[in-house]
């Protein structure tokens, strides 16, 4: 078992019921002059997820931790979006309009695709999910089960959102859920620091949450390869 340091107390964890859950992290969302910064957000909140974030993918891969990365979008006739959902937003900038890499949350759209810093790997499942959460519409419950997976190091945009959907949504379900603060972003400073004392407020409500450089240390040695 490794031990983390965390809020609201040390997270637990076993490296192989643990998976490695990297939400969104997808251009769109993070790159400049992707459908994020059109809606006027500013992704330098976003970018500075990736240093850090890469640097625990890494790790998570040479110790063998299952990785597991997720993208938000529709098919491309949209029949996997709710009406409410389709017509909310000034017209040019909804779901499935013509963005500046592609439709607008559309799978196989240019935009819609993992940043190349965090590329998943051949192999590494990756979840394509129509709504804020990881859970709804998707194989992502199935695939936990199969693997056995019963805690998740959650990390990956944008904090309120989708990452605090698929952690209150992991919770609900019986996963214990780590997240990690420097790997997590919000386009807002506030939103970011709210959303993360959230997660661990009233004894670890969601779960809990501390810096990937903590849970890099706790890697044993002994998990590391020579
Ligand atoms: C948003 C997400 N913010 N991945 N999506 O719409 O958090």
């Amino acid at each position: 078992m490794s031990i983390v340091d965390a809020e609201p107390y040390a997270f637990t964890f076993d490296l192989a019921s643990t998976a490695l859950v990297i939400i969104d992290m997808q251009r769109d969302f993070v790159e400049p002059g992707g459908f994020g910064e059109t809606l006027g957000n500013d992704v330098s909140h976003l970018q500075a997820v990736v240093p850090p974030l890469r640097s625990v993918l890494a790790r998570a891969r040479e110790v063998g931790l299952t990785v597991i990365h997720t993208r938000e979008g529709h098919v491309p006739d949209l029949s996997d979006c709710p009406p409410a959902k389709l017509t909310r937003g000034e017209p040019t900038l909804r779901i499935g309009a013509p963005g500046p890499k592609g439709r607008i949350l559309v799978r196989g759209e240019y935009g819609h695709d993992i940043i190349d810093e965090l590329a998943p790997l051949p192999g590494e499942p990756v979840i394509d999910k129509p709504g804020k959460g990881s859970f709804h519409g998707t194989s992502f419950g199935a695939l936990l089960e199969e693997r056995g997976i019963t805690s998740l190091i959650v990390t990956g945009v944008t904090t309120e959102v989708c990452v605090h959907t698929t952690v209150r949504e992991a919770n609900d379900r019986g996963y214990e859920c780590l997240v990690l603060s420097d790997c997590v972003g919000s386009y807002f400073p506030e939103f970011q620091r709210v959303g993360l004392a959230m997660i661990a407020a009233q004894g670890g409500i969601f779960g809990w949450v501390t810096p990937s450089c903590a849970f890099l240390s706790s890697l044993a040695p002994s998990e590391v390869p020579a």
